[in-house]
């Protein structure tokens, strides 16, 4: 058979994969259904493995992750209606967290579009506030060319979903469409004259910061980023949950900004003269709930770097604005001649070894800040921690310590039910590596059927689960808010051990701090998907306060008024 010939006979779902083939995608996620059995049928002589999920919401998590992890598109399939909406939660974290993701999604045949027809759904208007954009495949021929778009679009500038649908008729349909070659994300460099002028004011800036975060980095741009603030004496602190965007044990290291961040390096940053942030947006939780700088025009010099240029000047006015990728900028950074006086960033560095060094007390039987104390000097430096939403990571910003790049999985957007579904996809891609999926108890049962998919993909994922039977990040609220007046956050839990043993995989209890070691050493020696599920008094509801003084304060300000 010759090459035209097999073009002319190939459908349009061949021709979808194969376009994949060419963008080297190595893995799909997806829960199947029979809108688009063509696109399975094709996955199967692709080379491209498949990973079958048990909540579409899971499979654009896992895929979100995936994007996140390699800044090329993680790759999600659903079916229609109720998979699109199952997996639109993906679609929100690739948008807050500007991970690059395509999800495809099943749609009616074109004939019926518009009829309401069996699980239709308009997906530019489900979608279109979220995605970076939404089409359909109308023509069959086209399809090569739409996928590439889709992967052009997902990785340029900021980073983000596309959603495209693939209508059911146009799936088996003869499809003449041409491959695409491989598309490479788009870098933006910043100007001469723009690092000429960074240089200026870093000569005249007394107390510099940098600010790191967003996507768009690479491991050379995470270590010259290190460089260019050892040479010229800049502290650093980190945006929420992008820690790992920066040695914690780098003499320049300031800290982690987001919730529950060291108020010594929030006043840090307020008192600086010159705010460098490097792929940061400074979104609502790095900046304090818009309290570090002054909107519209911040009260220090403001250097903002972005990949996106529609994000500089859409909060804040920078002083100079820079239209460039992290990792250009940082391989410009390297080449800028630093001034003769560096500025002591020791005295940031100690604010945060202070805020980050020792357990605190907790009360109860089981220490949490002691947990992760554990974890950091156990784990091997490269190993990743995905997690959710909830209080308990409060430990994880203080304690842990990201020591390598792309350690930290977890989303800015505060998704609940995270960390369980990146981690199962963070051990699909690196099969040698240690992967923990750190959750609360509600958080965990938002996606903990996918510890099935662990386990049927023999992914030795180890899951902590750290139950204080209750939504403890609203209840903190409602104790602010509404003291002493419960409702609707008190959760009667499940022997979660005993889960994941039903499920095929290692579970024990932990109910001391000092049982911990013990049973996470067991969990790794069994080499099955584990899940240590870990008791917790619920009265130490952040690592600083308790909830009973939340509450009592609550009423002594009723009380007051
Ligand atoms: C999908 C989703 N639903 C709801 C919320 C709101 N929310 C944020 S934290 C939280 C409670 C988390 O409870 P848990 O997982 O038990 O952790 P804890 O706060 O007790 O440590 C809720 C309901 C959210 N962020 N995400």
């Amino acid at each position: 058979m010759t090459i035209q010939t097999e073009l002319a006979t190939r459908t349009a779902a061949q021709v979808l994969v194969e376009q994949l083939r060419i963008q080297r995608v190595s893995r799909v996620f997806c829960v199947p259904g029979e809108s688009y059995l063509p696109v399975l049928d094709a996955l199967l002589d692709s080379g491209i493995a498949v990973t079958v999920c048990r909540n579409e919401g899971g499979a654009a998590m896992m895929a979100e992750a995936w994007g996140k992890q390699t800044g090329r598109p993680g790759i999600c399939f659903v079916t229609r209606g109720p998979g699109a909406t199952n997996g639109s939660g993906g679609v929100h974290i690739a948008q807050q967290d500007s991970s690059p993701l395509i999800l495809f999604v099943g749609q009616v045949e074109r004939e019926n579009r518009g009829r309401d027809a069996f699980q239709e759904v308009d997906y530019r208007a489900f979608f279109g506030g979220m995605a970076k954009w939404v089409a359909e495949v109308n023509e069959p021929g086209r399809m090569g060319e739409m996928v590439a778009k889709a992967f052009s679009i997902a990785m340029a500038g900021r980073q983000g979903p596309v959603v495209l649908a693939l209508p059911h008729d146009v799936l088996p349909s003869v499809s003449q469409s041409p491959d695409v070659p491989f598309v490479e994300a788009v870098e933006t460099v910043p100007g001469e004259a723009q690092m000429a002028a960074l240089e200026e004011l870093l000569a005249q800036s007394r107390r510099p910061m940098l600010i790191l975060g967003g996507g768009r980095w690479n491991e050379t741009a995470y270590g010259r980023i290190a460089r260019f603030a050892e040479r010229f004496g800049i502290s650093v602190c980190t945006s929420f949950r992008r820690a790992h965007l920066f040695d914690p044990l780098h003499p320049n290291y300031a800290g982690d900004l987001g919730l529950g961040a060291n108020p010594r390096l929030v006043a840090r940053v307020k008192q600086s003269d010159l705010v460098i942030a490097v792929g940061a947006r400074l979104n609502e939780l790095t900046s304090q709930g818009y309290t570090l700088l002054d909107i519209p025009v911040p009260q220090m010099k403001l250097v903002h770097v972005y990949p996106g240029a529609e994000e500089l000047g859409r909060v804040y006015r920078p002083h100079l604005a820079v239209h460039a990728t992290p990792s250009a900028f940082a391989a410009a950074a390297d080449a800028l001649k630093p001034p003769s006086v560096k500025q002591d960033v020791g005295a940031a560095h100690q604010d945060y070894l202070d805020w980050s060094e020792k357990a605190l007390p907790q009360p109860g039987a089981v220490n949490l800040s002691e947990i992760m104390l554990w974890l950091r000097s156990h784990l091997p430096a490269d190993a990743i921690l995905c997690n959710g939403a909830g209080n308990y990571s409060g430990w994880i910003h203080r304690f842990f310590r990201f020591r390598r790049f792309n350690t930290q999985m977890a989303t800015v957007c505060g998704f609940m039910g995270y960390g369980l579904p990146a981690a199962v996809a963070m051990q699909a891609l690196y099969p040698g590596r240690k992967v923990l999926a750190l959750a609360g108890d509600g958080d965990f049962l938002m996606t903990g059927q996918e510890f099935a998919t662990a386990m049927q993909y023999r992914l030795p994922v180890i899951v902590l689960v750290f139950d204080n039977a209750m939504l403890g990040t609203i209840r903190m609220h409602q104790e602010r808010e509404y003291p002493g007046r419960v409702s609707a956050t008190d959760l009667l839990n499940p022997d979660f051990a005993a889960m994941a043993r039903a499920f095929g995989g290692f579970g024990a209890t932990v109910e001391k701090t000092q049982d911990f070691a013990p049973a996470f050493m067991k969990a790794e020696k069994s080499g099955l998907p584990a899940l240590l599920h870990i008791k917790f008094d619920a009265e130490g509801i952040t690592p600083s306060t308790t909830l009973s003084a939340i509450r009592d304060r609550a009423r002594g300000m009723a009380s007051d008024a």
